[in-house]
């Protein structure tokens, strides 16, 4: 019998994928993110949800520094830099540790936000949105990335019904931006998607919270045939 190492006992675990979830402001991200988490497990895959900024303590503090709207008086330039240093902890401490363990990873949002909210809307130079890129991901760039799009408009409706996470009903930082900054975010996204054919899929975020799970699904189960058992839910 083949003696375990700890080399061969990594070798054997099975391949975990990193899917993440991209879009404006409540395009259904989180509600997805929770959706395909219980779909993976229907079919006995071991995944996690995370979310971005945020996913550890560190990068928690963070969130609560830009999303209050604390960050706005040191300019685009710093807040793309705060988000890059929250990513860099949560693929340190999260990402890549449950991946390597065979853990699938969800993330409600990743890289591609940065270079959609601070990048092509906030105008942060592209070099810079780079050299960040390739600092913090350490080189975990995503299996698939899910973009769900819709109209600007609707998305905002949809946001001024939830709850505000800092109990004091006010919009968070980019939320107060206005309607005309929302669309081109919008376009942003499209773009970025457009640039990376092979790993993001657009789906149509204007459905029902199930009839989104069930294309999502299709796109996972579609991408990765063996792991899904191309089950249908
Ligand atoms: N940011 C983030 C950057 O600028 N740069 C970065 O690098 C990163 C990582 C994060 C903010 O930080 C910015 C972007 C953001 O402004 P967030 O809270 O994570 O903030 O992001 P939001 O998009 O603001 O989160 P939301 O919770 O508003 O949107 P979600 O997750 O897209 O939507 P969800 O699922 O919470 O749903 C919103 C509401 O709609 C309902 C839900 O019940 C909920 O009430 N809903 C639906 N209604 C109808 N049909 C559906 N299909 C629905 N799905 C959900």
């Amino acid at each position: 019998m083949k003696k375990l190492t700890k080399d061969n006992i990594v070798k054997n675990i099975p391949n975990a994928h990193f899917i993440t979830f991209e879009g404006g402001e409540g395009v259904g991200k989180s509600t997805q993110a929770k959706m395909l988490l219980k779909n993976l497990s229907n079919v006995g895959i071991s995944a996690t949800t995370t979310r971005e900024p945020g996913g550890t303590p560190k990068a928690e503090a963070i969130r609560e520094f830009i999303l209050s709207g604390k960050s706005e008086q040191w300019g685009v330039n710093a807040e793309a830099i705060l988000f890059a240093c929250a990513r860099l902890n949560h693929v340190n401490d999260v990402i890549a540790p449950n991946l390597k363990y065979g853990r699938w990873v969800i993330s409600d949002r990743f890289h591609d936000s940065t270079r959609a909210y601070q990048g092509l809307t906030g105008g942060v130079d592209e070099k810079l949105i780079g050299a960040l890129e390739k600092l913090a991901l350490n080189s975990y760039q995503p299996d698939l990335t899910i973009l769900l799009d819709m109209d600007a408009k609707e998305a905002f409706e949809r946001v001024a019904q939830r709850e505000n996470e800092f109990d004091d009903n006010l919009p968070d930082r980019f939320e107060k931006e206005d309607l005309t900054w929302h669309k081109k975010l919008r376009k942003g996204f499209l773009e970025i998607a457009k640039n990376n054919p092979n790993r993001i899929i657009v789906i149509d975020a204007s459905l029902d919270a199930d009839k989104l799970a069930k294309s999502v699904w299709n796109v996972v189960r579609e991408k990765f045939p063996e792991e899904t058992l191309g089950v249908s839910v």
